[in-house]
C-alpha cells in the first residue's frame, strides 16, 4: 500500500521525522530556504498533509491549489499563518500545539522582562565594548520588578502561567482579555484583577503581551496606546509581530515615552525593522520564547501526533476546525 505523502516545511528533530516516515512518504525542507508563495504552492500540490510552522503562510491560494490536501499541522500554538476558513471550506483539518509550551514561554517572558527592565543585555554590550572604567552611582539604573504592577494583555493559558510566576516577586497583577477569567482562575493567577484596556495601559509598571494575532489585534499597541503607558514602563511582546506597531514603538522608545522593551517577535520577521538595532533600551531575541529543548521536542511530537491521527481518519488531539470533518 502506498503511504500518504507529507511535506515538512522546516527541518525538525530527526527522530520526529523518523516517526513520520514510519507512516508517510516524507519530504522535508532541510535547507534554510524561505519559500516564496509560488514555491510553497508547488511543494503542496500533490501532498496529503503539511507539517508546518508560522514561518510559512498557508493561505487560500495554497489550499485551492492542493486538491489532495487533508491536514495542515502547525508546530506552534498560534495559527494566524493558516487561512482557517479556506481550510475548513475545503474539508482540510488544521491543528496546533497548545499547552506543551505554556510554561517555557512564560519563563521566557520573565527573561525578557528582567533583561529589559534591569538593562541586562544593554549593560552587557557596554561591558563587552570595554566601557566599564569605574563605579558610578547611576550606571544602568533600571526599574524594579518586585512590588510592581504587572499588566497582562491576553490572559489565556500562557498569560496565566506568567501571572503565577509574579507571586515570587510580590507583584500585583492586572489584566485585560476578551472575557474575564473565572474567579478560581483569577485567584490562581496571583489574584489577577480584570481591568479595561485603558486602565491596563495606564496602571501597569510592566506590560506583557500574550494575545493571539488576528485582524482584531493588529496594532493593538500603537502610538495612542503607548502614550497612555507610564514613562517608566517596560513593554514585553512574546505573542506575535503585528500586535505592536513597530514604527510607533521605536518612536516611543526613542522619545522616552516608555522606558524599555523586551521583544521576541516583530512585524515582518525575520526582516524586522533595523531601527530597533540603534536603540539601547531594548532586549531583542529571534522568536525563541518556546525554544527549550524539551518544549520544542514536545511541540514537534504533538504536531506529528496530530498529523498521524488526521491522515489515519482518527480525531487529531488538537483539531482547530471540527467543521472541516463535516465539509470533508
Ligand atoms: C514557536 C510560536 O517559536 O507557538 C507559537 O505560536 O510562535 C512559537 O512557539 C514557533 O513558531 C515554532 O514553530
Amino acid at each position: 500500500m502506498t503511504k500518504p505523502k507529507v511535506f515538512v516545511t522546516r527541518a525538525v528533530f530527526p527522530d520526529v521525522l523518523e516517526r513520520l516516515s514510519a507512516h508517510f512518504d516524507v519530504e522535508c525542507n532541510q535547507s534554510d530556504q524561505i519559500f516564496s508563495p509560488g514555491e510553497l504552492l508547488e511543494k503542496m500540490r500533490d501532498v496529503d498533509g503539511v507539517f508546518t510552522t508560522p514561518s510559512e503562510r498557508v493561505g487560500a491560494q495554497e489550499i485551492a491549489a492542493s486538491p489532495r490536501l487533508k491536514a495542515i499541522c502547525n508546530m506552534a500554538v498560534g495559527y494566524n499563518n493558516i487561512d482557517l476558513d479556506a481550510a475548513t471550506k475545503a474539508g482540510i483539518l488544521v491543528t496546533n500545539t497548545p499547552d506543551v509550551l505554556n510554561e517555557t514561554t512564560a519563563d521566557f517572558a520573565w527573561a525578557l522582562l528582567l533583561a529589559a527592565a534591569r538593562r541586562v543585555t544593554e549593560s552587557e554590550h557596554w561591558l563587552r565594548a570595554g566601557e566599564w572604567k569605574k563605579w558610578r552611582f547611576d550606571t544602568f539604573l533600571g526599574a524594579d520588578i518586585h512590588g510592581a504592577t504587572l499588566g497582562i494583555l491576553g490572559m489565556g493559558r500562557i498569560g496565566q502561567a506568567i501571572a503565577r510566576r509574579s507571586m515570587g516577586f510580590d507583584m500585583q497583577v492586572i489584566y485585560h482579555n476578551r472575557s474575564r477569567l473565572a474567579p478560581e482562575l483569577e485567584a490562581r493567577a496571583n489574584n489577577a484583577r480584570y481591568v479595561s484596556k485603558e486602565a491596563l495601559l495606564r496602571e501597569a509598571d510592566h506590560l506583557v503581551l500574550v494575545l493571539p494575532y488576528s485582524a482584531a489585534s493588529h496594532h493593538a499597541i500603537g502610538a495612542a496606546e503607548l502614550d497612555l503607558m507610564k514613562p517608566t514602563a517596560t513593554l514585553v511582546n512574546i505573542a506575535r509581530g503585528g500586535i505592536v506597531d513597530d514604527a510607533a514603538l521605536i518612536a516611543a522608545l526613542k522619545a522616552g515615552r516608555i522606558a524599555a522593551a523586551g521583544l521576541d517577535v516583530f512585524e515582518n520577521e525575520p526582516a524586522f525593522n533595523p531601527d530597533f538595532l540603534a536603540l539601547s533600551n531594548v532586549a531583542l531575541t529571534p522568536h525563541i520564547a518556546s525554544a527549550s529543548e524539551p518544549t520544542r521536542r514536545a511541540m514537534a511530537n504533538c504536531a506529528a501526533d496530530n498529523l498521524i491521527a488526521a491522515l489515519s481518519g482518527a480525531m487529531p488531539p488538537n483539531l482547530l476546525n471540527p467543521a472541516a470533518r463535516v465539509a470533508g
